[in-house]
């Protein structure tokens, strides 16, 4: 009987200059380079366990085992390290997501960093994080950057060798993010549908593509001199260039509901009252407002008056991807019976 076990967690992250195209879907060799700030908040626990018993993958999500056929991007993922460890071992994969509400904030970013972690002690492999960031790309595009803790970027790169992520700053300085939960409504347009839509329909995507280069060259300058403010005014660009891609697809769709402009309202009104704040958003509707960390909790007490407190999640730059003990792992999750490796 051959049984691999490791254990991993990996912080998910939110892009300032977002990822929004592949152009190698096989390879996740996304279109331009983009580059995150990884967060303290949310994170994902995992457990994976190979076993030559078992005769299927399968997927536990804080308890609740996946149905099979809504698997497929993981069956995909543990192919491609069946194929770089030359085994045939099925695995089983619980995951835990910490998420201080049901925010739906849960990310493949964590997800397939933490998994990536995971494997990489369950085989006993001897790879920096870099290497292992260009392994999780191969999950999701964003995961690559949850390797790494701060901010990350995640260089484009040529091919499967050079497409990796980079760590850039530990970011701890005076900066923070606010996590508005403006809609609990799933999204309907996965990124994965909603950006090749886009790099194949939008006459605006070859602009997205020139201007997200210089941007980012523009952001690592800024962070490297901790220019909060022209960190804050770019991110904000980045977003609404990435959705305006999305507005000039064709056929058209966006990310955004009513909420959402609701909201990028009152961070334009509270920004005119002085305070220091950017908003930035993903695929889905809810805001990240990005802030100098000392002045968030003003910001928070103030979109108190629109929002209730389970909305507002507060959170700092997070660390990078780290392996777990077996005993750490079952101080964490004492009580669940998922090591018991019976295939049904
Ligand atoms: C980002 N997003 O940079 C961008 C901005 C959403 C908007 O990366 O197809 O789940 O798995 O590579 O990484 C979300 O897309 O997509 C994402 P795949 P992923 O964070």
């Amino acid at each position: 009987m051959t049984r691999k076990i490791g254990y991993a967690r990996a912080h998910t992250n939110i892009a300032l200059i977002k990822y929004w195209g592949k152009k190698d879907h096989e390879l996740f060799l996304p279109m331009n380079s983009s580059l995150s700030l990884t967060l303290d908040a949310f994170y994902t626990d995992t457990q994976v366990i190979f076993d030559s018993s078992f005769a299927e993958d399968t997927l536990t999500i804080n308890g609740e085992l996946q149905p099979s056929d809504e698997i497929n991007g993981l069956v995909r993922f543990l192919n491609v390290i069946r194929e770089k460890e030359q085994t045939d071992l099925k695995a089983h994969v619980i995951s835990h997501n910490i998420v201080p509400t049901a925010a739906g904030l849960a990310s493949s970013a964590s997800a397939y960093a933490a998994l990536t972690g995971a494997i990489a002690q369950a085989f006993n492999w001897q790879l920096d994080h870099q290497a292992l960031s260009r392994i999780a790309r191969r999950g999701s595009g964003s995961a690559t950057r949850s390797l790494f803790g701060g901010f990350v970027e995640w260089e484009m790169g040529v091919d499967d060798e050079t497409s990796q992520a980079i760590p850039i700053d530990d970011a701890q300085w005076d900066i923070g993010m606010l996590v508005m939960i403006l809609t609990r409504q799933k999204k309907d347009i996965s990124s994965r549908v909603g950006m090749q839509h886009t790099v194949e329909t939008s006459p605006f995507y070859t602009n997205w593509v020139e201007t997200a280069a210089q941007d980012l060259k523009q952001m690592k300058a800024a962070i490297y001199r901790q220019d909060f403010q022209t960190v804050g005014e770019l991110t904000e660009h980045s977003a609404m260039k990435m959705h305006a891609t999305t507005f000039s697809a064709n056929p058209p769709f966006f990310y955004f509901e009513p909420e959402t402009i609701h909201a990028i309202r009152i961070i334009q009104a509270l920004r005119k009252q002085g305070h220091h704040i950017y908003y930035t958003l993903d695929a889905g509707p809810n805001l990240k407002v990005l802030g100098k960390r000392s002045e968030l909790e003003s910001v928070r007490q103030a979109l108190l008056e629109h929002y209730s407190s389970d909305q507002l999640i507060l959170t700092q730059a997070g660390p990078g991807m780290r392996q777990l003990s077996a005993d750490e792992w079952a101080s964490l999750y004492p009580t669940r019976e998922e090591d018991t490796s019976h295939d049904h």
